[in-house]
């Protein structure tokens, strides 16, 4: 095995900037080899954040040059394929952020590029995966301690967005986490969505519907919904409660010191995904370079990815029709039987 693995980080906004800092200070057995953006100046500032690592704004001339062991993707989502194939043809083991792709069709062809390669090498950067208290959910529905699961209530709250955040990314940029969480934490497939748009907030931008009411339900009839509020002023929290036969658990409650001070009780909100997710993006980036030193992947995978973007496409779908839209996955390959 290597002694550290080279890391390239492609994309140098706050997520790829996030995780070159991640590599650096808080990661073992990895390094940050290159910052990739087109934006040269800007991959060269970020890069400044990790010892040795260079700056430039193409990713071919850090693999023609074999400068890199494993890929990072934090760009926009629609330039997602294009990378994913480039680093498939290299044979590197990629971490890349959510979405897979921004749709189905094209999700689909990473994953018919991974089956054609015969292994897996995408992990898909949902990190809600690696948060402690999800996994305990998901230990609570899997060992049946309470009994089935029957109702999951999402809350996903988020302070602002800027301007160009539209009515779909609501669904497409946040609620694509709870799609891949209940597939998570119950284990199945998504069958059906419906979203319900309800009084939108004054703080809401013009052409864009905040909050909004996501309905979902899963193969064996598990019924969830999910509040997407993106405005909400206070802060950012993302909770869920899950009704079983025998109990009810909730998640993502606020934590840390309970302050009494100057007349009054209480503690801080989470300003945003950064803070609120920091211990879960750690655990996400370490298990992925523990497994890219094996040159595998220990996550989810394409096939999440393609899963998911699939239900972005029926929520999109149900937004605008109102109707409940159905969601249709192609035939799981047998690459991804395992997980
Ligand atoms: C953002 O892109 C994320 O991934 C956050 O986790 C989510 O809470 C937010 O709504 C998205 O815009």
């Amino acid at each position: 095995m290597k002694s550290k693995l080279r890391v390239a980080v492609v994309g140098a906004g706050l997520m790829g900037a996030d995780h070159v800092e991640r590599i650096a200070n808080r990661i073992v057995g990895a390094e940050v080899s290159a910052v990739v953006d087109v934006d040269s100046e800007r991959a060269k500032q970020v890069a400044q954040k990790a010892p040795g690592a260079i700056g430039v704004a193409d990713l071919d001339q850090v693999l023609a040059k074999e400068l890199a062991d494993a890929v990072v993707i934090a760009t926009p989502g629609f330039l997602h394929e294009q990378t994913l194939l480039q680093v498939l043809e290299h044979g590197l083991p990629v971490l890349c952020e959510k979405p897979l792709t921004p749709d189905a069709q094209s999700s689909w062809r990473v994953v018919e590029a991974e089956c054609r390669l015969g292994r897996k090498l995408i992990q898909v950067g949902f990190m809600r995966r690696f948060d402690a208290e999800y996994r305990q959910l998901r230990n609570l529905i899997a060992t049946k301690e309470l009994g089935d699961p029957l109702l999951l209530h999402f809350s996903h709250r988020n302070g602002t967005t800027p301007p160009n955040f539209t009515s779909q990314m609501l669904v497409n940029d946040s609620v694509v986490h709870e799609f891949d969480g209940i597939r998570f934490l119950t284990g199945e497939e998504i069958v059906s969505v419906q979203v319900r748009l309800g009084r939108p907030t004054r703080h809401a931008h013009p052409g864009q519907h905040d909050p909004q009411q996501v309905l979902i339900e899963t193969a064996s009839g598990v019924l969830a919904d999910v509040e997407i509020f993106v405005n909400a002023q206070f802060g950012y929290q993302v909770a869920a409660q899950a009704v079983f036969e025998d109990g009810i658990v909730n998640i993502g409650n606020d934590g840390g010191p309970y302050v009494r001070s100057a007349g009054r009780w209480g503690g801080k909100v989470t300003p945003s995904f950064v803070e609120r997710f920091r211990a879960a993006f750690d655990l996400e980036l370490q298990t992925w370079v523990d497994a890219a030193r094996r040159g595998t992947i220990d996550g989810p995978s394409a096939w999440d990815g393609y899963a998911t973007a699939a239900c972005c496409e029926a929520g999109v779908a149900a937004q605008q029709s109102g109707e409940m839209v159905r969601v249709v996955l192609k035939e799981k390959p047998a690459l991804y039987c395992d997980s």
